[in-house]
């Protein structure tokens, strides 16, 4: 990046898409969209407190968790500039039961469709701490010119295109992922784009930062435990004891593992044993991130990008970080953790 020079999204995709002769542009007009839908989503954040923005909408969603009034909003404008988007066939949202393929000539014969989380860490809104969007692109597997199917959205996280999120932080940022590399743009309030701020982000290989709700630990195997002591233990050569920080909204806590180094852990425990965080709205597109920027992601034996969901709301344990935080605490729980 040339100093001084703001490079928005929009021309670093298309300068990436360049490189590629067969690319058709469909992808940079899908990460486009979903830029918009992330501009207009952080307007509403940035104004909660205000208006009639904060709270509880009163009904629950699929798993049974309250939703929030900005849940709400976030997942409809999702919903909406993807279906007018000419290149998306359709979504699937944590927010609702069923996928939803858009029906009108265009979406059919779209070669993508999307999932996202579209306010992840929403029990963080009313206390002004960092929540965000996650999204997850795959290249549909159903007939081409049909509206898509379910098994359009039960890939394997191998297939992502492309995966993302936005976090509506100290600053809004928008970080994507191909399997060539992972970018981050700043949104630049004066002319409301996203540029260029942080290229080719690079997952250092260890850290100094554990990241797990900690209070659950009465809950966590023996396994578990001996992990958390080796973090809290002293050793002063290799810089233990490590910091814990535990947002409570995942993409805060990933944003800071992926530019600072760290591992962000949610196991298995007694009372979910599958695991708390969903496979293709949390876990995948996160997994696909940081692997992409050289961290490391499992589920206990196997890479969570393997998994093969059957399910559209189908959970995983995850360990994700530093790689070589994750080969060690894979050390300690290799075999309990392997759940999935
Ligand atoms: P909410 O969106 O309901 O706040 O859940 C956030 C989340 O899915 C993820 O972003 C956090 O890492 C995790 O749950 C926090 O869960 P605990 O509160 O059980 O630690």
């Amino acid at each position: 990046m040339q100093s001084g020079k703001l490079v928005t999204m929009d021309e670093f995709t298309i300068q990436e898409t360049r490189k590629f002769p067969q690319a058709t542009g469909e992808l940079s007009s899908l990460l486009r969209d979903l830029g918009l839908a992330g501009k207009i989503i952080n307007k509403q954040v940035r104004k909660a407190g205000l208006g009639d923005v904060l709270g509880k909408h009163g009904a629950t969603n699929v798993q049974g968790e309250e939703q929030m009034k900005l849940d709400i909003f976030a997942n409809e404008t999702l919903i909406n500039i993807l279906k007018n988007s000419t290149d998306c066939a359709g979504i699937a949202s944590e927010e609702n039961d069923d996928h939803l393929s858009y029906e009108d000539t265009f979406s059919a014969n779209s070669k993508y469709v999307v999932l996202f989380d579209p306010l992840d860490g929403s029990s963080n809104i009313d206390v002004n701490a960092p929540i965000g969007t996650i999204f997850a692109i795959y290249r549909r597997v159903s007939e081409l010119g049909k509206p898509c199917t379910e098994a359009d959205f039960l890939q394997p996280g191998s297939r992502l295109m492309a995966a993302g999120y936005i976090i509506y932080g100290s600053s809004t940022m928008m970080v994507y992922a191909t399997k060539v590399s992972v970018n981050g743009f700043t949104l630049e309030p004066s002319i409301g784009e996203f540029c260029l701020s942080h290229p080719n982000i690079k997952c250092p290989e260890d850290g100094k930062i554990y990241s797990i709700n900690q209070g659950n630990s009465i809950k966590y195997t023996q396994e578990m435990h001996g992990y958390l002591n080796y973090c809290m233990e002293e050793n002063k050569e290799e810089g233990r004891p490590y910091s814990q920080r535990y947002i409570g909204s995942m993409v805060a806590d990933l944003h800071r593992t992926l530019v600072k180094g760290g591992i962000f852990i949610y196991p298995a425990d007694k009372s979910a044993p599958k695991g708390k965080l969903r496979l293709q709205y949390e876990c995948n597109p996160m997994a696909f991130i940081v692997e992409a920027a050289g961290g490391k992601v499992v589920c206990g034996k196997r890479n969570i990008l393997d998994i093969q969901p059957t399910e559209l709301h189908q959970r995983t344990p995850i360990f994700i970080g530093s790689k070589n935080m994750v080969s060690k605490a894979l050390e300690f729980v290799r075999e309990k953790e392997a759940v999935v």
